[in-house]
């Protein structure tokens, strides 16, 4: 059950998470299957993320997480005390470097963390609020698209927004545009917005990093299959599939598969829909673009978001861009 000092749903007429099931339909209606990554994350699909995110192969976390700290004190100060707003916080990890620097700046900091799923969320925002007393932390349960609606009017004090762990790859180039202008929409004059991206690099560094040796991506991948038959009432047997990722070196993408190993029909009783899988056929789960720092920094500047500080690592493997409307 939901304590309104935690958490505030989005939805109003939902206890829980609100989501149609329109976009599965749609996905699963095409000719390559796709489905959106948003299911990744049921409470099982979040802790196995946390999980991925303490792989000796998955560098982006340890990366994202070396740059912050950093350069924590630095944002911090440029941007000087704001009410901290994040999209996709999941645990909230990383994101505490970033609050030890705004809790030595001020003494009225706000920190609203934003996540699809409910469980992660409620936990850390307890967490926070024992460690961080001086901050008021409220979590908001709710998609990008809800939290950007939610965040829209008119409000007093000025804002950082961020969106960490390179979660805007998971965009294909039109929906990450749009993505882009919303973001620019929603933030006033004088307001900031920090991205964590993802850098191009050697393939078989990002390969590694989705097919790794314990197999806990490839459990994060079958598990979307679980949680869409808990959700919509359905019936996949997830041994029917198999995990893969590859990297696309045209398009500079990672991209995420569930192979359909036999064929078969899927019911989704709650969404009223019947599928077929041919054995051979795959579903197209995630990609995950790996970005030019440069070119991001150019296409922000087109949406109104000038770049103020660009941070990177030693390698030049993941990217921070602070920028301000
Ligand atoms: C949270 C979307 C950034 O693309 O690296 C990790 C998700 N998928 N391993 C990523 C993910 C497989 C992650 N993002």
């Amino acid at each position: 059950t939901l304590n309104p000092q935690i958490l505030t749903v989005l939805d109003h007429h939902y206890q829980e998470l609100a989501i149609d099931g329109k976009d599965v339909i749609e996905g699963l209606s095409k000719k390559q299957k796709t489905l959106p990554p948003k299911y990744f994350y049921d409470d099982r699909g979040s802790l196995l993320f946390e999980e991925i995110c303490d792989l000796p192969e998955y560098y982006p976390t340890r990366t994202e997480a070396w740059i912050l700290q950093q350069y924590a004190d630095e944002i911090a100060e440029i941007t000087n005390c704001c009410e901290l707003i994040e999209l996709g916080s999941g645990s909230s990890t990383k994101t505490q470097l970033l609050l030890d620097a705004y809790q030595k700046i001020a003494d009225n900091c706000r920190y609203l963390p934003i996540d699809v799923s409910g469980g992660i969320l409620k936990t850390s925002v307890l967490q926070l609020q024992e460690k961080y007393p001086d901050i008021a932390i409220h979590g908001l349960l709710g998609t990008y698209d809800q939290a950007l609606v939610h965040l829209e009017s008119n409000y007093l004090q000025s804002r950082m927004l961020f969106f960490l762990g390179s979660s805007l790859g998971n965009f294909n180039p039109e929906e990450c545009d749009r993505f882009l202008n919303q973001i620019s929409r929603t933030l006033q004059s004088g307001d900031y917005f920090l991205l964590g991206i993802d850098l191009q690099k050697p393939k078989d560094i990002l390969e590694a990093a989705y097919n790794d040796s314990q197999c806990v991506t490839a459990a994060f991948n079958l598990n979307m299959l679980s949680h869409l038959n808990w959700r919509f009432q359905g019936d996949f047997d997830i041994s029917l599939f198999k995990h893969q990722a590859i990297y696309n070196e045209v398009e500079n993408q990672i991209e995420m598969y569930l192979h359909c190993q036999k064929s078969h029909w899927v019911t989704l009783e709650a969404l009223d829909l019947k599928v077929f899988f041919e054995g051979g056929e795959s579903i197209l789960t995630e990609i995950s673009r790996k970005f030019n720092l440069t070119k991001m920094s150019q296409q922000l500047e087109s949406k109104g978001l000038k770049t103020i500080k660009t941070c990177t690592d030693e390698k030049g493997w993941f990217g921070l861009i602070l920028c301000q409307v």
